[in-house]
Parts: C-alpha cells; structure tokens; sequence
C-alpha cells in the first residue's frame, strides 16, 4: 500500500543514508530510484560505518528487499566492488534486485564526464568524475546501454558502435584524446552478463506488486533537492531528477501509491561542486562546521562548502516535492556557537526577496538577510526527547519548522542510528 519517499532537501549530503537505515525495520523495500555511483551514503550501527554509493541503504537492513530501480545508472565494475566489500563484511547481498532498464556506464562515459569538466575550466561544474552526466545524456539522446543490452550480444555491439561513433569524433577533434574501441567495450561488459543475470528484474512490475500486497515501499534519493536537473542551480547540477516526482518515474511507480515524502534536512547548509550557494562561510565559521560535521565528500573526499541554514531553500524543497515532513539532521554539530544565523530571505541588487528567484542570475546575485538565534553549549548527543534539548536548541528547531513549511518529524543528534529523537 504505502510508498514512502525519501529526497534530500538541500545540496545533498543532508544524512539521507542515515534515515533511510532509520526506517529499514518497519520497510520491505528501499529503492534507488536516480542518480549512480555519485551519491555517497552514510550509515553507522555500532561500531561500524558503511559507505554506499550505488547500493540502496536499505541493504543494511535484514528482510528488507533492496532495488536498484529503472531511474539509476549502473557502472557494474563498481557495482561488483561494492557488492564484495559488504559480503567480506559479512552483509547478506543476495536479496539485491536490478532493473532490466537501467542505463550503464561505460568507460566512455566516464572519460567525457572528465575532459569535458576539463575543457570547462572555470567554468566547470565539479561533479564526481564518474561519468554520470554523459550516460544520462545518452539515455536522453537514445543512444544509451540498458542492463538488458549485456544478454544481447549483437545488440550491444550494435548500440556502443553508434554511440562511440559522435563520442570518438569528439575525443579525437575536439579533446585531443585516443579513440576507444567498441569491441574492448562490448568485451568487457559481456563479462559481467553472467554475475547480474540472476538479480535483474522487472522491477517496476515487483514493486507495484508489492505495493499491491501492502508490502512498505521506500523510494531512496540520491544528491538533493536543488541538484535537481529541472528544479534545482541548473546547470550546477547533477543530470537526474532527486526530488520527488522523479522517484515515481525511476521506480516505476503511479504518483497515487506515494503517500509520503519526507524531505532530509541539515541544520546548516552544505554543497560539493560549482555553483550558487547564498548563505556560505568564507571564515572560521565555515571552517567550524566542516571540522565538526565532517564535511568531506563521501566519494570524492572533496571539502563541502559550508554555510549556514538557508530557510527559502527549505521552502522550495517542501513545495517542488510536496514534502509532508522534515528530518531535521546535524543538529548536534551547531553546539557551542554562540550565535547561529538563518538566512530569512535575500537581498538581490537592493529588492528583497522572500522565495528562491525565479532566475539564475538573481540566484547568483542573492545575499542572505539573516536572522540570528541564540546558541547551546551543552552535548545534546544523548537527547531522547525534544524536552530533553537545551530551551535554545528547541527555539531554533521550532523557527525552522516555522519556515520551512512542513513538520519536523525526528531530529537527528549524532550519525548512529538511535542518536534521533523521534518527535511523530
Ligand atoms: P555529477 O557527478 O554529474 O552528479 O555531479 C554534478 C553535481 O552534483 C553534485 N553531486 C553531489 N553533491 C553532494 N553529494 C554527492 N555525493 C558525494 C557525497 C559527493 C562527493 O556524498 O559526498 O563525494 O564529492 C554528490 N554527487 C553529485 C556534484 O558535486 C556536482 O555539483
Ligand atoms: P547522504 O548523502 O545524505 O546520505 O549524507 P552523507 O552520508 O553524504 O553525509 C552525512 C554525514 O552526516 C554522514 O557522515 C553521516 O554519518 C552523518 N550524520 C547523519 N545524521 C547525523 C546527525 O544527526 N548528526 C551528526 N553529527 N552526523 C550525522
Ligand atoms: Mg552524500
């Protein structure tokens, strides 16, 4: 029956793998449904910490069915590696469930995703290098792989000769760079035909059939809200829809089975790669919540850009995904400042606005207008209660909720799992 959704509410990195390992126990499926071995998702039990990317956090949770849905785009060299370092780990991936539909990456893909960031210069967009927006924009073009493409041999000969073609014209004449032979390609793809045949399936058809035996459904997205290709910094984005009407076209699901979409939301903003980010921190400030929250790059180790929180951000987030609550995450790693600004609205060239412009080049042009909260200096990583929070903690989580236009249902204090306080 219900199908929850799970989208990142800011620049991605707000804790997403996090809850979604929160809500594994009471889930029966946790579907990857866009984005690829990009996203970097972190889950601590005990003492133990696993980093995803491609898998569905949901693996981590016992009885749970993890797919990877049909919006998802699979480099299956990575896929396999990640798959071995949880089984070495003693994690059963036996349950893992493939679309037929999903796109490959391709080394290709991978090669045009670096020396076009390259060529860009300054300009560049910083994405992970992965190859991610190149086999979406074949998948665009209808010239990408699918999973299904490596039991057809022929076909598959067939559909990397016509994409190679445009792209080793490019490589040659424009970046200067060797051309790739297709047969190397289609040699080794077909060598991981065999070790995905059993776990590919027609997953849409498995998860609206268990949507249709009241099994719980949890569609996991990747990056956030506004990496949005359609709704997010475009073109500082990534090339696949994380927010919520995505979820339902990479999963192969109707709108009507979605009856909840909660939006991940740090307590302070952060974002890895180019582009506008109004409220960050070029001083110590900015240092701060880096060192404290950890604010690496979970697949690049690159530093996040850090800032402070960013309510017309939180706004937009709960509009364009019709949002009907927030994990609040991080809250722990804003204690000990003194004073914690929020960025209200903006000023953009002396006209104040109240919501995210409507175009880029005002977004670019915007300066936060701030409000600023008193802070804690008490640990609050064993809060189990929202009464148990410190009266300036709760204040700033109740002005958050006022603004960013849903409830907050759980507050994460601290990355292992029982560091939440459940508040619905
Ligand atoms: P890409 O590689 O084409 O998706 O890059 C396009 C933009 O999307 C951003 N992006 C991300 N932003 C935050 N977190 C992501 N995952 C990793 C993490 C990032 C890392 O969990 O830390 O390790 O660097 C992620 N994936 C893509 C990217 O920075 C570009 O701005
Ligand atoms: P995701 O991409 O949204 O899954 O987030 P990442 O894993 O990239 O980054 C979130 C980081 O914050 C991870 O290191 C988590 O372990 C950690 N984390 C999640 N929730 C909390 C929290 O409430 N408090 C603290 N201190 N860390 C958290
Ligand atoms: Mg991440």
């Amino acid at each position: 029956m219900p199908a929850l959704v799970l989208v990142g509410a800011q620049w991605g990195d707000e804790g997403k793998g996090k809850a979604t390992d929160l809500l594994g126990g009471s889930v029966d499926y946790v579907v990857r449904y866009q984005g690829g071995n990009n996203a970097g998702h972190t889950v601590v039990i005990g003492d133990q910490k696993y980093a995803l990317h491609l898998l569905p956090s949901g693996i981590l949770s016992p009885g749970c069915v993890p797919v990877i849905g049909n919006g998802v785009v699979i480099d299956p060299a990575v896929l396999f590696a990640e798959l071995d370092g949880l089984d070495q780990r003693g994690v059963d991936t036996s349950r893992l469930l493939i679309s037929a539909n999903a796109h490959l990456i391709t080394p290709y893909h991978r090669t045009m995703d670096k020396v076009s960031e390259r060529f860009l210069g300054k300009n560049k967009i910083g994405t992970t290098g992965r190859g991610i927006g190149p086999t979406y924009a074949d998948k665009i073009n209808r010239i990408g792989v699918r999973v299904q493409d490596l039991f057809d041999p022929s076909i598959l000969l067939q559909k990397v000769e016509g994409a190679l073609r445009d792209r080793n014209q490019m490589l040659v004449k424009v970046y200067n760079r060797r051309a790739l032979s297709a047969e190397a390609v289609v040699e080794e793809y077909l060598g991981y035909a065999e070790r995905l045949r059993p776990m590919v399936a027609d997953t849409s058809l498995v998860v609206n059939k268990a949507l249709d035996e009241g099994k719980v459904v949890l569609l996991e997205g990747g990056q956030g809200t506004l990496l949005d290709v359609d709704h997010g910094t475009y073109p500082f984005v990534t090339s696949s829809n994380p927010t919520t009407g995505g979820a339902c076209t990479g999963a192969g699901i109707g709108p009507t089975r979605v009856t909840r979409s909660i939006g991940i939301l740090k307590a302070y903003a952060t974002r890895v790669g180019a582009g506008p980010f109004p409220t960050e921190l070029f001083d110590e400030n900015g240092e701060a919540l880096r060192r404290i929250g950890h604010e690496y790059g979970v697949t690049t180790g690159r530093d996040r850009r850090c800032g402070w929180f960013d309510a017309p951000v939180a706004r937009y987030a709960s509009r364009v995904n019709g949002l009907t609550d927030f994990f609040l995450t991080k809250l722990d790693v804003l204690t000990g400042f003194e004073r914690i600004p929020v960025c209200v609205a903006y000023d953009v060239d002396g006209v104040r606005h109240d919501e995210i412009p409507m175009t880029q080049t005002d977004f670019h042009h915007a300066t936060p207008i701030y409000e600023e909260f008193p802070g804690w200096t008490e640990d609050i990583s064993g809060c189990k209660s929202f009464e148990d929070l410190p009266e300036n903690a709760q204040s700033y989580v109740k002005a958050l909720e006022k603004m960013s236009g849903a409830p907050i249902s759980a507050i994460g204090v601290g990355p292992e799992r029982n560091a939440t306080i459940q508040l619905r």
